[in-house]
């Protein structure tokens, strides 16, 4: 080596486990839910679906993570879409809602020891007796989180690791400590409690409450911009980025993530980083589209994208396990960037660099100061147990702005080792990953198949008999749940229906609208025909709608907009533009009742909207001016019963 000038930046850096290690390694992970950010995962056609498996979690495959986090759904909306709660009201129990046990088995099939973390963002009502507040009846709230702890054992022989509080809300100390002693009296001790899953403030009081510190096993702080607080570190326990990321999955978002990847430990003490979220399988005009570790969101064409941020994952996960010890080192690069060591103790040492630039590494938050990063040579001199190695096997990652000007997780030369040393000549951009480890491998795998858009003509009748999952395939809850039901006592047209089960507004995380909606289609549709079969089950103040052009959901379902066809139980139709109602278009009779099936067609052509109520017009020449696109949707007029029965929608 050497020809030509070395670079400006030159520095050494030593590697030594004489004097003990750094703190132990917990691992890398990423979320599903907070909420519904798997929603479409689950429809995916084999061999598809388990391709997009293997490369979240299989052992040197792909990202391979060592952590997958959950949301204990909690039927209320929670940033993407509502996910179901496993005790919808007081006396109910079911553990085959929606798609986090599968999720979790499926994690567990591909990688035995991968940990696991529950959650909740909302909770069903009758967990605050009424209040929007789950912390007046800590007996009642721990009940619920431990049942499906209890639960994911007894149903899924899935064993839960790690449990939060209350996502990035305030947090109870009483609750903490009665959850800590009732998992204790179950012999649930291996259970961590993560806490408190917002800021660090937390810490503040358990240096002041040795009952509360003892209660608490991770400190765990969202987007912490790589930094931790002196009170924190004064816990003694470890300290996690329980959520991270959030950011556009191209190649800026790649670069966000090898930097935190790095820098929450060099910057911040942080043992794990887990990211939000795991897989972009929801509609992507949802809030924060595609800020998934890749991309997963149309099972109708099996489309699917491997990006960025997996091959980076890679580069920390292929080469490390929960268990390592980092070794003590400052961690930053003299001109500009950051490495980490990690060994497993019996010998075996990985090194992760990083040197990206500051525009090409910015998160969703918090802001970034500005720093600088050059081109460097960095000298590594190996020490102690280390000073054996001989060869190092070398993974590469160059980052350009577009993914034709960027190389992911290459496998290049091994490096040799001499009398303890080692140069690398490191660009702007780049991940260097350095292992004794030889078990590193990226896949040429077949592609998938091209992306198409939602089908133009989609029907479901729900006539099954034993669904894989309580969710119609496309529907995307974004307040209330709906969920496949069996009408035993039909004669037989509606046995098999849809059914939107949430009676009381749940203890809310964000914003659910007082309506129920489910959303389904493509965001592109400005021309609609949507049909359905419609029961109200509420007497007197009940209500259904059908809807066009929906615009909005996730956070910011209050705000949604649309064409909305809605019969009432007291015989009477309105045609609103919000989901809300307060912008009605067109108002009337329509003779519907409670406890009886009806057809709703809405139809939307230009600018103009029409509705038929059981085939025969009952409005029409509605003058539509916006929105002027968006999904389809059902729903109802506030948390009741309600079915619906042979969804059809033709739109373009
Ligand atoms: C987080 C949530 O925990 C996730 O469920 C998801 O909504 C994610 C999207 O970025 O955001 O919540 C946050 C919301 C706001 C801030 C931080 C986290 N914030 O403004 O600092
Ligand atoms: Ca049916």
């Amino acid at each position: 080596p050497g020809v030509g000038a070395a670079p400006l930046f030159s520095a050494a850096y030593v590697l030594d486990d004489a004097g003990g290690l750094g703190r132990r390694f917990d691992g890398i992970g990423a979320v599903s839910g907070g909420g519904a950010t798997s929603r479409l995962l689950v429809n995916y056609q084999e061999p598809y679906r388990s391709q997009i498996l293997d490369y979240l979690f299989k052992p040197n495959f792909g990202a391979s993570l060592h952590i997958l986090k959950v949301e204990i759904g909690g039927d209320g909306q929670s940033t993407d879409g509502t996910e179901p709660s496993h005790m919808h009201y007081e006396n109910d129990e079911n553990y085959f809602r929606g798609y986090e046990w599968w999720l979790m088995k499926e994690a567990k099939k591909r990688n035995p020891k991968i940990k696991l973390i529950g959650l909740p963002w909302t909770f069903p009502a009758w967990v605050g007796k009424g209040e929007n507040w789950p912390y007046d009846y800590p007996d009642v709230t721990v009940y619920y989180i431990i049942s499906w702890i209890l639960g994911a054992k007894q149903y899924h022989d899935l064993d839960i690791d790690y449990v939060g509080i209350w996502n990035e809300r305030a947090f109870s100390s009483k609750y903490i400590k009665v959850l800590r002693q009732s998992l204790d009296r179950l012999g649930l001790r291996n259970i961590g409690i993560i806490a408190a899953d917002g800021d660090w403030n937390i810490s503040k009081e358990m240096i002041v409450d040795p009952y509360l510190n003892d209660a608490v096993q991770v400190v765990g702080a969202h987007y912490p911009g790589t930094k931790t607080v002196p009170n924190a570190i004064l816990t003694q326990k470890k300290l996690w980025s329980s959520e991270d990321y959030s950011t556009f999955n191209d190649e800026v978002g790649a670069g966000c993530w090898a930097r935190i990847l790095n820098q929450n430990y060099v910057n911040g003490n942080m043992t794990s980083t887990i990211a939000w979220n795991l897989v972009a399988s929801y509609y992507e005009e949802l809030p924060f589209g595609r800020c998934g570790l890749m991309t997963a969101q149309e099972p109708w064409s099996g489309y699917y994208r491997v990006e960025a941020p997996i091959w980076i994952t890679a580069h920390t996960t292929q080469f490390t396990e929960p268990g390592w010890s980092y070794l003590q080192v400052d961690g930053h690069l003299e001109g500009g960037g950051s490495f980490v060591a990690l060994t497993d103790g019996l010998g075996n040492l990985t090194i992760i660099i990083e040197t990206m630039s500051h525009n090409h590494s910015q998160c969703i938050r918090p802001p970034l100061p500005h720093f600088s990063v050059s081109p460097q040579r960095a000298t590594f001199y190996l020490k102690g147990s280390f000073y054996m190695v001989k060869t190092l096997q070398v993974w590469h990652s160059r980052l350009g702005f577009e993914s034709a000007q960027s190389t992911f997780f290459q496998q290049l030369h091994p490096v040799k080792v001499w009398r303890g040393s080692f140069y690398l000549d490191l660009n702007v951009d780049e991940v260097y990953t350095l292992t004794t480890l030889k078990t590193g491998q990226k896949c040429i795998c077949p592609d998938p198949p091209p992306s198409q858009p939602f089908p133009s003509n989609y029907k479901d009748d729900f006539n099954i008999r034993n669904p894989p999952f309580s969710e119609a395939p496309n529907f995307a809850d974004q307040t209330g749940v709906f969920e496949y039901f069996i009408n035993t006592s039909d004669p037989g047209d509606h046995v098999f229906t849809l059914r939107q089960v949430v009676v009381q507004r749940p203890i809310t995380w964000s914003s659910d609208a007082d309506q129920t909606i489910s959303i389904i289609g493509n965001f592109q549709w400005e021309n609609f025909t949507v049909t359905c079969d419609i029961y109200i089950e509420q007497p007197r103040d009940g209500g259904v709608f059908v809807a066009g052009r929906v615009d909005n959901g996730g956070i910011y379902v209050r705000s949604t907009k649309g064409v909305f066809f809605w019969v009432f139980a007291d015989g009477t139709y309105r045609v609103t533009g919000d989901l809300a109602g307060e912008e009605i278009l067109m108002k009337g009779l329509s003779g519907v009742r409670a406890n009886a099936w009806h057809t709703l067609t809405l139809s939307i052509q230009g600018t103009s909207a029409s509705g038929l109520l059981n085939g025969y017009p009952l409005w029409e020449n509605v003058t539509i001016t916006e929105p002027s696109n968006g999904w389809a949707a059902i729903g109802t007029r506030s948390f009741e019963f309600a079915q619906f029965d042979n969804f059809h929608v033709e739109a373009s």
